[in-house]
């Protein structure tokens, strides 16, 4: 029996999903308080799922609207896991979530008032950073010392590359600017939280100071990561002393800063006592990022064929995109957003595409779309409303599959959804019908971002809760070198793992399923399924908190 492991909402739908053939008919909710029944009804008729050969049956208890602590029990099946009904019933996964950013944080010492049990001292501290072969300029010839401080670590490896910061940084601002006042008194108990500034803000920040200082003052370009050449071994940060380069300048590099530092001077703005300055040198970053990028439209980063032509061969995640034209839109229309400036209208237009596309590290198009959709730009309303129907679209073609999906989610709608990271896929699913919900007022689209949601946490065909140290069977063997290294049980909490992938690109043995929706291995060396990654965390956050706050109106 599989269900989203920690609940649902009184007023939501509630449904689990048994797998596999039964002949048992009906299903019951069991109250733990009263050992007794608080609900009883029939699973559905069997489905066959269309991303295995998984068959199942689902129980749907929407009805059930009481307050409490239940499981469900299905005679010649079993129990299901404790589960909760009640109005903050994914509270405890939205919290985790942001505070698993906190856990990533590349130079400071985690103490153990924030940390807990996985307190250790700070890692690379990234002071003394060699400018790499491959972008050596007049300026900054290589071998020249950068200091380039700070930031998260991607993912379960210890570099920080500015193209995955890129997407990451802009649904952790979105989430913000969306749900502000929800978001005002989100205490995740880290360092900042004393202070005014929220602290999905604060978190962000922490990673925005890094991203600034991978920007060459000298021409406005943006290095498109801070690496080790090649990747370290499975030990704690800090351990390891190889050198770290900033390699090559590029164009999507420079392009994602330019709209990660646009949409963040419009948001800090509201906080100009706790941190003087920084809108401003927000945007003037963001305009030099644009001139740059004007000047070098087509500056690839291909780590093949610069392993040819420079020394040393780095050997860490490429991040390598050849087009630009969403990068182009997604900065433009921050920019836009910030300035109201009609140089950017211009690019917006000329590089607007006609559909929505799910967003990805490669793809930020929908990015750019949410911001106009958000903020509606008075003199261009008429384009908007346009732009934004690709959304409406998008999210109809979404719940028109969720029906015949055997796990009633939304996610597995194509078997196209389950690639490396494919967890993100299901949440950046959510977003796109949180922001359909903006546009129409339609609840409809809410339930199909909880279907999601109820995905990531365990209504799946794996039966794992992704998202580590919450519910009763999660992810416990994550890729990522601390919670290998740490020698504490638990992995770090609150990181969700990159999910099913049939694509197997870790060689790890022990894969028992191969099916696509199957394809997970809750082993650290299957990186292909189990790594952990900013870009994947962060449409959680945006999910699971909009879902929350959504939920408490
Ligand atoms: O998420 C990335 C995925 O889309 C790519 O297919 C894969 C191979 O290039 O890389 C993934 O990103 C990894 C990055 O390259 C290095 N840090 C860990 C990332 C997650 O596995």
């Amino acid at each position: 029996i599989v269900l989203n492991q920690l609940g649902f909402y009184p007023h939501a739908s509630k449904i689990a999903v048994v797998k596999g053939n039964t002949t048992a008919n009906v299903f019951y909710i069991i109250n733990k308080a009263k050992n007794d029944t608080a609900y009883k009804d029939t699973l559905s008729q069997s489905l066959q799922s269309h991303n295995s050969s998984t068959t199942t049956r689902i129980a749907d208890f929407s009805e059930l609207y009481k307050k409490g602590n239940y499981y469900l029990y299905i005679p010649n099946v079993g129990n299901s896991y404790t589960f909760t009904i009640s109005n903050n019933a994914n509270g405890a996964a939205a919290k985790a979530a942001l505070k698993g950013f906190y856990y990533i944080r590349s130079n400071i010492p985690l103490e153990e008032q924030y940390a807990g049990k996985w307190h250790r001292p700070a890692g690379h501290p990234d002071t003394a950073v060699l400018v790499h072969s491959s972008a050596a300029s007049t300026a900054r010839p290589q071998g020249t010392l950068i200091s380039t401080p700070g930031g998260w670590y991607d993912a379960g490896d210890y570099n920080k590359y500015i193209v995955n910061s890129g997407i990451t940084m802009g649904t952790l601002l979105s989430a913000d600017e969306d749900f502000s006042a929800y978001f005002d008194t989100l205490n995740t108990n880290i360092p900042e939280s004393r202070d005014k500034v929220p602290d999905i803000l604060n978190e962000a920040v922490y990673n925005l100071r890094w991203m600034l200082t991978m920007q060459d003052p000298n021409d406005g370009g943006v290095y498109h990561k801070c690496t080790n050449a090649a990747f370290d071994g499975m030990v704690m940060p800090g351990v390891t002393k190889l050198p770290r380069y900033v390699v090559q300048k590029s164009t999507a590099a420079t392009l994602d800063f330019a709209a990660v530092t646009a949409q963040a001077a419009r948001i800090v703005q509201r906080y100009k006592q706790q941190l003087p300055g920084l809108a401003d040198s927000c945007l003037k970053a963001s305009q030099k990022a644009w001139q740059w990028a004007m000047k070098h439209p087509d500056a690839i980063y291909n780590q093949d064929a610069n392993n040819k032509l420079y020394k040393p061969a780095v050997t860490t995640g490429a991040y390598g995109d050849n087009s630009f034209k969403d990068e182009w839109f997604w900065a433009a229309c921050e920019l836009y957003a910030t300035t109201q400036d009609e140089q950017y209208w211009q690019t917006i237009i000329n590089t607007a595409q006609h559909t929505l596309t799910l967003p990805s590290w490669n793809n930020v198009y929908a990015l750019g779309v949410y911001t106009l959709v958000r903020t509606k730009p008075a003199k261009h309303l008429a384009d908007v409303e346009k732009i934004g129907k690709q959304v409406v679209t998008f999210a109809n073609d979404l719940l028109q599959k969720k029906d015949s999906n055997a796990f009633k989610t939304v996610m597995g709608g194509s078997v196209k959804d389950f690639n490396w990271g494919s967890n993100s896929n299901a949440a950046n699913q959510g977003i796109a019908l949180i922001n359909a919900y903006f546009i129409t007022k339609d609840k409809k689209y809410i339930n199909g971002a909880l279907s999601n949601l109820d995905y990531l946490l365990g209504r799946n065909a794996t039966g794992y809760c992704f998202l580590t140290g919450i519910g009763s069977h999660s992810t416990m063997h994550p890729h990522h070198r601390p919670s290998v290294a740490d020698e504490v049980e638990e992995p770090v909490r609150g990181l969700l793992a990159g999910g099913p992938n049939p694509g197997r690109q870790d060689n790890c043995s022990g894969y028992q399923h191969f099916e696509p929706e199957t394809t997970y291995l809750d082993v650290d060396c299957s990186y292909a399924s189990n790594e952990i990654a900013i870009n994947w965390n962060a449409p959680l956050v945006y999910l699971a908190n909009a879902i929350e706050a959504l939920q408490q109106k």
